[in-house]
């Protein structure tokens, strides 16, 4: 620690980052997705986390700080991983304290937040890069402070020695994997729509790649037609395939680069008098319940889960780089795809 004030103060004068909680008292009110259940490698994933944040507060006799850049609240997928940060910290309050930073949506917030961090003398800073270019200088305050930079979630477009690891999926096999179970819905043919995650993060720069090079390559017969941000939100993502509609006829197939902007396109969808899941089949990525539902519905196909349950790996990631030990520099997540069939029998498991 070099010259931390009490989180209280933090939570005052980040006010205009609008910080939506702070240390282990944090409110989960910026959380809407309901707390998930512990199923067994979960449980073995916190305990571990636990024990490794356990043994770094012994050998240091402080807690660990972890001072925390979200994004914003704009998904389904975002809220259960602020409600997995949150949660982690407050069950642990006795071995790690956690500064959370609610961007709003906005770079130039998530650097204050960096920046504040940085003057409270946070032990390691973890950030979910909204977009991915524009963090080198602040990076480089970070590093010159000594105080390591954990990627979740999203990457950020910095020589590798600016932070200290990524903890996240392969996007790019994300969207290929969405691209195959499109073409198996379609037959190999057909027009299809596409909406972006927000312009400039990876998630949506990479989702698009690995989708739109997989179709190119390997189904001829697959048009896109059109192809435009929604912000990884349900609002954007009905208002969008509304537009869709209107101006193109024939559309066969949707990829949403997240579930809630499918899920705003199976409304607009709806009202325009034609059948989501049948009609126009739809492949998304990201797991939420809300997709589950709408695929035990019949009104979805598919999507690629991608796991927001990171907040133990983030604090255990985080008490390692305090205990000087060294990290991967790419922790990679694990992805699955699930499909309408399935649906109905996975559903009450879903943790989120
Ligand atoms: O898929 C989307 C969210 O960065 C992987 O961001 C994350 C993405 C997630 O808003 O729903």
């Amino acid at each position: 620690m070099k010259k931390r004030f009490l989180s209280v103060l933090l939570c005052a004068s980040m006010a205009a980052v609008s910080l939506a909680a702070c240390s282990s008292g944090a409110s989960s009110s910026t959380a809407t997705t309901a707390a998930p259940q512990t199923t067994s490698a979960q449980a073995e994933t916190t305990a571990k986390a636990e024990e490794t944040t356990a043994k770094t507060t012994e050998a240091s006799g402080e807690k660990l700080v972890v001072g925390f850049a979200q994004i914003g609240q704009e998904s389904g997928w975002r809220d259960a991983e602020t409600l997995s940060i949150q949660t982690y910290a407050s069950e642990n309050g006795d071995k790690v304290e956690l500064l959370f930073a609610d961007a709003q949506q906005k770079q130039e917030n998530q650097i204050k937040a960096i920046k504040n961090f940085i003057e409270q003398g946070v032990d390691v800073i973890g950030l979910a890069p909204v977009v991915e270019t524009g963090w080198d200088q602040v990076f480089a305050e970070a590093k010159e402070a000594g105080i390591p930079i954990i990627l979740l979630d999203r990457r950020a477009d910095v020589s590798e020695d600016l932070y200290a690891t990524f903890i996240g999926s392969d996007f790019i096999e994300e969207g290929k994997m969405a691209a195959k179970e499109m073409a198996k819905l379609l037959g190999d043919s057909g027009k299809i729509v596409e909406l972006e995650g927000t312009v400039g993060a990876s998630a949506a720069t990479d989702r698009k790649t690995g989708f739109d090079d997989e179709i190119k390559a390997s189904y001829p017969g697959i048009e896109i037609v059109a192809s435009q941000t929604g912000d990884f939100t349900r609002a954007q993502g009905k208002e969008v395939m509304e537009s869709f509609l209107k101006s193109n006829k024939d559309i066969k197939g949707v990829y949403a680069h997240n579930d809630d902007m499918a899920l705003g396109a199976i409304e607009a969808i709806k009202e325009a008098g034609l059948k989501p899941g049948e009609d126009i089949k739809i492949v998304s990525i990201d797991g939420v319940r809300g997709i589950f539902e709408a695929m035990a519905a019949g009104e979805a196909n598919c999507t690629v889960e991608c796991n927001p349950l990171l907040g133990p790996l983030l604090f255990e990631t985080a008490a390692k780089l305090k205990a000087g030990q060294s990290v991967d520099k790419w922790v990679k997540s694990v992805d699955g795809v699930f499909t309408a069939d399935m649906a109905a029998k996975v559903l009450p498991d879903r943790k989120y």
